[in-house]
């Protein structure tokens, strides 16, 4: 079981199986994380208590939390250096989300941009665990003493509302949670909707071309990204108003590691049709290695069973001295 060296600092990363993992959560995520287990200690999650809020058909989600382990070892996250649990395989993180409920407003869970996004998606089931998902959320980060989780622009504010919490509840009692930093990374990419251009990709997404898996098929891939929405000018540049190009620019720049400037060039003169071929030519290049792998891990239960029951030790043996930490300061009555 790995040990948390003293030396380096603790980061925390998850991912929600409430759907199939998307190009987005790659490029923008799971790709970033691989290269970070070098120089921390890294620990990842599969956030499958999240993914709740909203209804989940219990077949698809079991193996969507199946495919999501299994793709974060098929990405190149190593369980061997960097533990990796299936979160609801660890009570405590149920357990601190209940007592940070207690030290969280209803005002501050109010003010939550995706609370108030998600409600309005899924308007005949706003939820309790809609509302208190970032009080979970401060839990899974807090627990592990993380000194940084890296976050999308989407997530900032409720990492800024696990450290509010994680001050208040300090305040009171002493030094008991670490406060949590956000890791940016200048490499990661945000990847738009294929159909919207100006909403992210998001695997909940209902329309299904609006998003390229991580596990679709090269032919499914290639028809998803020629029905990639465009503009009219027919130019492959960078510009305002061209969110579709400027979103499948980003796609080939991160997948490539081309300049926006040498694509530009290398597609003066060519329609948006070659264009979009090479974009998901690119990508499923990019993919080929990472479906090859996750076929052989979702192959063998056995091997990602004894994964994650390590991984849910560890995770157990590091979290609970913090929730025994907090319950001792409140008052509790140890067992
Ligand atoms: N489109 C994106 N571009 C770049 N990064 C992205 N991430 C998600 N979408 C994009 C990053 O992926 C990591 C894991 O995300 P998550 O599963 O915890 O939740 P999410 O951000 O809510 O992802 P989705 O795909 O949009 O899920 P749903 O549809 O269920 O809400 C995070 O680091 C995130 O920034």
């Amino acid at each position: 079981m790995p040990e948390t060296s003293e030396k380096k600092k603790v980061i925390l990363s998850a991912i929600q199986p409430s759907g199939t993992i998307t190009l987005g959560n790659y490029l923008g995520a799971l790709r970033n994380w691989v290269n970070l287990q070098n120089d921390y200690n890294c620990i990842f999650a599969v956030a499958d208590l999240h993914a709740i809020t909203v209804r989940q058909d219990p077949k698809q989600f079991r193996q969507n939390i199946y495919n999501a382990y299994a793709l974060l070892l098929a990405c190149g996250i190593d369980p061997e250096k960097s533990p990796v649990f299936i979160q609801s395989h660890v009570h405590t993180h149920t357990e601190l989300a209940w007592i940070l409920n207690c030290f969280t407003q209803f005002g501050e869970l109010s003010r939550m941009t995706q609370f108030k996004d998600k409600s309005r998606k899924y308007s005949n089931n706003i939820n309790a665990g809609l509302f208190t998902y970032p009080t979970l959320m401060a839990a899974d980060i807090l627990l592990y003493r993380a000194d940084m989780v890296p976050v999308g622009a989407d997530q900032k504010q409720h990492l800024e509302l696990a450290r509010d919490i994680a001050e208040r509840f300090n305040s009171i009692y002493g030094n008991v949670f670490k406060l949590p930093e956000p890791y940016i990374s200048n490499i990661g990419a945000r990847v738009m909707s294929l159909q919207e251009p100006t909403k992210k990709m998001s695997k909940s997404d209902e329309n299904v071309n609006s998003w390229i898996a991580v596990l679709d098929k090269p032919e499914t891939i290639m028809k998803k990204f020629k029905r990639a929405v465009t503009d009219s000018e027919a130019v492959v540049r960078i510009g305002e108003g061209k969110d579709g190009i400027n979103n499948l620019i980003g796609i080939m720049s991160a997948v490539t590691g081309k300049t926006n400037d040498d694509i530009t060039a290398e597609f003066e003169g060519k329609g948006y049709g070659d264009f979009k071929t090479a974009v998901a030519e690119a990508v499923i290049e990019e993919l080929r290695p990472i479906q090859t792998k996750f076929n052989e891990y979702i192959a063998n239960k056995d091997y990602l069973e004894e994964q994650y029951r390590k991984g849910a030790e560890f995770a157990l043996k590091l979290s609970l001295r913090t929730l025994d930490k907090a319950m001792n300061k409140i008052g509790f009555i140890a067992k």
